[in-house]
């Protein structure tokens, strides 16, 4: 009898602990529970998010507050046929998702689910001159920055519009952010209204001071 109620809890104590492994181990990986109470993503393609209020966050004109119904995108310079992109449309373009990190170049950093428009979609409409070499992204706080275009067209670099699913805060850069994949933090423009693209190297807000205009993480903060 002993023996027997021994050999029932033993097999209650293995089940439990196989349950609890499971429940640790990613076998539940994908369930939709991986949000938390703000309905924000915490977990893609078994990345550990950063929630956004532990993001940081750095503006020089502080917070820029964007209407999404007198919003227009434009795109002008080196293309073939310039256009002014309303929200709607941005949002009606096939969307990308990933999973990029964000650092900045004072040290801090932050890790991120991003969704948006690539810039490859977008220059399918405009259509791109063939002399064209640079793309600069103008803010509705007076920001600026650039890339070349072979670096955003290369890496298929996009604007996002949403942050771990939530739609990007005001305070984060509604309505776009540039999600500058492997370029210090000061290369992801944020409010972004204006892309213009060119045939000459041009130099941003923090470039001009003397911050790299390569902007590699793993390279030089400055230009020497
Ligand atoms: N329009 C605009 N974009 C900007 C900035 C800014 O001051 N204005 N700061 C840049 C810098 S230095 C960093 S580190 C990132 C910070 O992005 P976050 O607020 O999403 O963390 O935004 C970049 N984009
Ligand atoms: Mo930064």
């Amino acid at each position: 009898m002993l023996y027997r109620k021994q050999g029932r809890i033993a097999f209650i104590a293995v089940i439990s602990i196989l349950f609890l492994l499971m429940l640790t181990s990613g076998c539940v990986e994908d369930s939709p529970e991986e949000t938390n109470t703000s309905g924000e993503a915490t977990v893609f393609e078994g990345n550990k998010l950063t929630p956004i209020s532990e993001q940081r966050n750095n503006a020089i004109q502080g917070t820029q507050y964007i209407d999404q119904d007198t919003y227009e995108l434009h795109v002008y310079g080196l293309v073939d046929n310039p256009v002014n992109l309303s929200y709607e449309e941005i949002l009606a373009f096939p969307s990308v998702t990933r999973f990029v990190r964000l650092d900045c170049v004072e040290g801090w950093g932050f890790d991120g689910k991003w969704t948006g428009v690539t810039l490859n979609t977008i220059f399918n409409e405009t259509g791109i001159k063939s002399n064209a070499t640079t793309v600069i992204f103008y803010s509705a706080d007076g920001y600026s920055t650039a890339l070349e275009l072979d670096y955003l067209v290369e890496n298929d670099i996009m604007l996002a519009y949403e942050i771990n699913d939530i739609t990007l805060p005001a305070d984060r850069g509604f309505p776009l952010q540039l999600v500058a994949e492997v370029k210090y933090g000061y290369k992801w423009a944020k409010w972004i209204t204006s892309i213009e693209v060119t045939d000459e190297p041009y130099k941003g807000y923090w470039e001009s001071v003397g911050y790299s205009n390569n902007a590699d993480v793993s390279g030089p903060a400055f230009e020497r």
